[in-house]
């Protein structure tokens, strides 16, 4: 069965504006067309921002708890049909359904968190520095969020956009990877669903260059929240620049795990499988360096390529499939392609893998063998690079402080972790290793949604997903002051008497007593009075 998507404008199903389409198509068995869904164009984009843009102020004056239970109604809803998005998932972008539930999971965990925090939202209360003077901060959202997402984690990660975008009152425009567009689909039919008013979310489907160029430049878009490569981050960052427009961007990782001579070498390697093998390597988050402590190098490095060699590749529908294709043939091309940089690097050995099956059902899709190589050195490509595929380095060093050295070694910083017990080496690498996630004796992948999320360096521009830290992309802060003491009162004036709390002015004209500690005499009467703000 193929679906005919539209895109959701205003509250309407409607069909892109140029009528061209494109197809969704299964990676497992690229004869399989999931779905047609409009390529959009920027007029199609421009009705989706106006939608947004109308629906705003009534949303934004929506009080937070209500829009936080239309989002609780949606977390609701992709449980019920938790089994069906994750099939759905599976069999548009590849991962095994154990994965594809677990990231149907990660957005229902983000919907109920959300939706609880709609109760809180907290700003600061904070006192005053003058006498009956109230001092709070609030939230406001900033109007019109674009979202573009990638496809690794078709339900989770606009989920993490969406639901707090919602949340702190603004509209959305969401601009869905074209690698996965039947989840978002999915996703945007579950919102309406559960109550989202007509303009507040809409969703067009197409290119990255056309509709997402679009979307980004669009004056009336006042945030925009971006997960994709670096390369594209760069230009959205020039882009938002320009035009003061704040930005959040999830970029690339060359996450490492590093494997200490006592660690408890079987917890390491299950990790190590884990986290460069799961999701085909297609994670940000994914282990592609293993950064391996010489004592344990030998032992550690044959019991991967056999662990490696062992996995089950096949279409991720199959519940007897460890690993699933690539998202595309592109994908694997550029898999391919590393693997041959990897072959002419000097010292760098391919142990397992490092092809293309194409026998039989392989034939079909876009599979890629679990790939390790050994002997590679931090300044060679395959360390350095991200290649998004089930491809891992061995990089051996000779103690702690080269291991540190080595993590740190590349222009990225998302995830990390280190195997020991000792736990002194384990606090040192958490206050060492530049990375804005480190695991202890866990896999570098597994983020939880309630902590913050996202990379130092080239990973991203400083913002985080997830977490209350997110509200911050999504919202900006005001300062109120209420000043109940019925007189001028200014801060700031320097009242040159030491101990002396600042100034309290009087009204001036009426001779009333200034509340205690000011100095009314220095500045009483005087609108002029030096100082000031
Ligand atoms: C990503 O690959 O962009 O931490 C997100 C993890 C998942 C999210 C990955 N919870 O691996």
């Amino acid at each position: 069965m193929s679906e005919q998507g539209f895109n959701f404008i205003g509250g309407r199903w409607v069909p892109g504006d140029t009528g061209r389409t494109f197809e969704d198509r299964n990676p497992a068995d690229r004869d399989d067309v999931v779905g047609m869904f409009p390529l959009s164009s920027a007029a199609d984009v421009d009705a989706a921002v106006s939608a947004a843009r109308d629906a705003f102020p009534a949303w934004a004056a929506t009080p937070a708890p209500e829009r936080g239970k239309i989002i609780w109604a949606a977390g609701r809803l992709m449980e019920a049909r938790k089994d069906e998005l994750a099939a759905t998932a599976t069999r548009e972008m590849g991962k095994i359904l154990l994965e594809t539930r677990g990231d149907v999971q990660e957005g229902i965990d983000t919907a109920y968190y959300m939706g609880g925090e709609a109760r809180r939202m907290f700003g600061v209360t904070t006192p005053s520095e003058l006498p009956s003077k109230f001092a709070m901060s609030v939230r406001r959202p900033l109007g019109v969020a674009a979202i573009i997402s990638p496809w690794n984690f078709p339900m989770a990660i606009p989920t993490w956009k969406i639901f707090p975008a919602l949340l702190c009152g603004n509209a959305v425009v969401f601009k869905p990877a074209s690698d996965a567009p039947a989840t978002a689909y999915a996703l945007v039919r579950i919102l309406e669903e559960a109550g989202v008013p007509p303009g507040v979310v809409n969703l067009v489907f197409g290119s990255g260059s056309e509709a997402g160029t679009a979307l980004v430049e669009h004056p009336e878009v006042d945030v925009v929240s971006f997960t994709g490569s670096t390369e594209t981050g760069r230009r959205l960052g020039e882009s938002c620049g320009r035009r003061l427009k704040r930005l959040s961007l999830e970029l690339g990782g060359k996450n490492p795990q590093i494997v200490m001579a006592d660690a408890d070498l079987d917890l390491a390697l299950e990790g190590a499988v884990w986290a460069a093998f799961g999701t085909t390597g297609q994670r940000c988050t994914a282990t592609s360096r293993l950064i391996v402590h010489r004592p344990v190098l030998e032992e550690f490095t044959a019991r991967l390529v056999q662990r490696a060699g062992a996995l089950r590749l096949g279409d991720g529908l199959d519940p007897a499939t460890d690993v699933g294709p690539l998202v595309s043939d592109a994908a694997r091309e550029r898999v391919a392609e590393y693997v041959r940089i990897g072959l002419e690097d000097d010292g760098a050995e391919l142990l397992v893998g490092g092809s293309a099956p194409s026998e039989g059902v392989f034939d079909r899709g876009s599979f890629f063998e679990p790939t390790v190589f050994a002997g590679v050195t931090p300044t060679m490509r395959i360390a350095q690079e991200e290649i998004f595929g089930p491809v891992v380095s061995i990089l051996a060093v000779d103690s702690f402080e080269e291991a540190i050295a080595v993590a740190n070694g590349t222009r990225y910083g998302l995830s990390s972790s280190i195997y020991t017990r000792d736990v002194n080496a384990a606090f040192r690498a958490i206050e060492r290793i530049d990375a804005g996630i480190t695991y202890v004796n866990g896999p570098t992948i597994g983020a939880e949604v309630h902590l913050p999320f996202g990379g130092t360096r080239d990973t991203g521009n400083g913002h985080r997903e997830s977490g209350t830290e997110v509200l911050n992309v999504f919202s900006e802060w005001k300062s109120v002051y209420v000043d109940y003491s019925e007189r001028l009162q200014r801060a700031q004036i320097d009242t040159g008497l030491p101990g002396a709390a600042a100034g309290g002015a009087s009204r001036g004209d009426s001779g009333e007593e200034a509340p205690q500690g000011s100095t009314p005499e220095s500045i009483s009467g005087s609108f002029g009075a030096e100082g000031g703000e």
